[in-house]
């Protein structure tokens, strides 16, 4: 499938989405958000282990199209609704709840609305050179659609309102320090420390994964008490979609010796 405005590719059960709007920092569009919500359609039907999403130039996202998200459509019949509804769709419909890893590789700039994506990415690995920053402010609007909400939940308080408050960019560095990211990793290398961690996670269990991701999202809105409930629920429930793979991981730890849990998968394709 061809986009005009991202570029999809698939290589080793790995899709990587490419934001491809160099021109404009991977500025965030109409038609991008258009095409996220085909292409984020596609990876969750196809049977890629993981996503990658990454940016083509300098930058990995500008954040929202100052211009043709915010102010073109300010005075059309509608304004934003459509775009922002698709942006909704991609972003929290769609990415937040994808049953498979995703890893965001910032190459560049990553500014304003693209921390909502950033954020429901389950991974995040930065270019030594990638800078971060909550723009909106600098320019009169506030961190909306979600980004607040999400960088409230990911970040310590401190962290959060200084990005919020000060619209002062960080770096690579910086954001680890804080956690925003995982691991930050000279420029050369981002593309073999994101593959790495693809295959990493390629290793385990696909339907194990999915529901690891379910509940660590689904538990943080709960009380111990519920969470306990949802959790043991959701084992239940894996045991039965799963056919209890866990016993060929007893089996083979025990009786073959094939493999040592701590350390490494067990064969969960025998
Ligand atoms: C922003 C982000 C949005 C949006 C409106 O903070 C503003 C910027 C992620 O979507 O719809």
């Amino acid at each position: 499938m061809t986009y005009e405005t991202i570029l999809v590719e698939r290589a080793d059960d790995v899709t990587t989405i490419t934001l491809n709007r160099p021109q404009a920092k991977n500025a965030m569009n109409p038609q991008m958000h258009f095409d996220m919500c085909r292409a984020l359609a596609e990876v969750e039907a196809d049977d890629s282990r993981v996503l990658v999403i990454t940016g083509a130039g300098d930058s990995f996202c500008a954040g929202m199209d100052i211009k043709e998200y915010f102010y073109d459509p300010e005075g059309q019949p509608g304004g934003r609704t459509a775009a922002r509804k698709a942006a909704f769709e991609w972003m929290f419909g769609r990415l937040r709840i994808l049953p498979k890893p995703t890893i965001a590789a910032v190459n560049g700039w990553c500014f304003g609305g693209a921390f909502a994506w950033l954020a429901v990415c389950d991974f995040a690995i930065a270019s030594e050179t990638a800078k971060f920053g909550l723009s909106e402010v600098n320019w009169g609007i506030i961190p909306a659609g979600g980004v607040t909400k999400l960088v409230s939940q990911l970040l310590a308080p401190r962290d959060a309102l200084h990005l919020i408050m000060t619209g002062e960019p960080i770096g690579a560095r910086r954001a680890a320090e804080i956690r925003l990211i995982n691991d930050v990793v000279p420029s050369e290398q981002l593309p073999r420390a994101t593959l790495g961690l693809a295959d990493e996670l390629k290793k385990k269990n696909p339907t194990v994964l999915a529901y690891c991701k379910e509940v660590f999202r689904v538990d943080q809105t709960l009380t111990l008490e519920e969470a306990l409930a949802f959790e043991s629920a959701k084992w239940a429930e894996l045991d039965v979609v799963s056919k209890k793979t866990w016993h060929q991981g007893a089996l083979q730890f025990k009786q073959d010796r094939s493999y040592r849990p701590g350390l490494e998968s067990y064969d969960w394709k025998k």
